[in-house]
């Protein structure tokens, strides 16, 4: 079996298994490496969270998202320090479940029930698969379900790990006021993003870097050119002052960012 972590790392030298022998020697071959964009693409398609997305998933954010291993680990620690026994634990948009897996690790959070939400079946059903790998795995609860119809009760801890910015802005308010409905003085939310900066020179500066993270990773400038054009109006990134704004207006008292990596931010919002 390939060796992976909770966030579904794989080795970064592995390249997916191909030809007749693959069955033999890789049994269960794990999270793919992400090549969907490597190769000339003849149309310009709108980037989707579709059945390919899912299947390279861990590898793609791994290697997209600066500092996404330090956020995935931490939320775990965060989720510890704010956790009310037998409370519910949301993770919207959950992907493959890694946030939940390092939430389900933390004692503190054994008596809560872990919720993860996410409206592409696709990923559903490779976090399914992902998680029943974990014993602590058991804990958790996946639904199928669109953010924009949210129904949740009691959270102690609301996760939004790199979703919100899927979420066309005019929704995001709603969004955040049915969260902050749901949660109780003192409990948390964690809010990470991709970011952009008020100060235009310097923001083209931090996706420059972003750009020289993703080489560093692997990634051809064909393939991030085309990521970024199907990105196009699918992510929608805001500026941090913008989610302070939003998140005091629906009724956070104090929120800040505990950590950044380039344009990558995460938001810590206390209920
Ligand atoms: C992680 N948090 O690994 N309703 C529900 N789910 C949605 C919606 C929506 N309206 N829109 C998008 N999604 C994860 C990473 S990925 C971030 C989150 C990225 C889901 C979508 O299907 C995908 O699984 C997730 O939000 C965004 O920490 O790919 O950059």
């Amino acid at each position: 079996m390939t060796h992976k972590d909770s966030a579904g790392q794989a080795p970064t030298n592995e390249a997916p298994v191909q030809g007749e022998c693959a069955e033999v020697t890789r049994p269960s071959p794990g999270p793919l490496r992400d090549q969907l964009f490597a190769e000339p693409l003849s149309e310009r398609g709108l980037f989707s969270f579709n059945e390919a997305v899912a299947s390279v998933f861990p590898d793609m954010i791994n290697r997209s998202v600066p500092g996404y291993t330090t956020v995935v680990s931490m939320t775990g620690v965060l989720a510890a320090r704010h956790a009310r026994p037998n409370a519910n634990i949301y993770d919207l948009g959950c992907s493959w479940g890694a946030s939940l897996l390092s939430v389900a690790k933390e004692p503190a959070c054994r008596s809560c029930q872990l919720i993860g939400i996410d409206n592409s079946e696709a990923m559903l059903s490779a976090a399914r698969a992902h998680i029943a790998q974990f014993s602590e795995g058991k804990q958790i609860t996946l639904q199928a379900g669109d953010i924009a119809d949210l129904q949740l009760a009691d959270a102690s801890v609301v996760i939004m790990n790199y979703t919100l910015q899927f979420i066309p802005i005019a929704q995001r308010n709603t969004v955040l006021r049915r969260i902050r409905e749901a949660m109780s003085p003192g409990d948390v939310m964690i809010l990470s993003e991709k970011i952009t900066l008020q100060d235009t020179e310097l923001n083209r500066h931090l996706v420059d870097l972003h750009h020289d993270f993703k080489r560093q990773q692997g990634y051809s400038d064909l393939e991030i050119s085309q990521k970024r054009d199907a990105l196009e109006n699918v992510l929608i990134p805001e500026t941090r002052e913008a989610h302070f704004e939003r998140l005091r207006q629906v009724g956070f008292s104090r929120c800040d960012v505990w950590f950044q990596c380039l344009n990558f931010a995460s938001i810590i919002a206390i209920a």
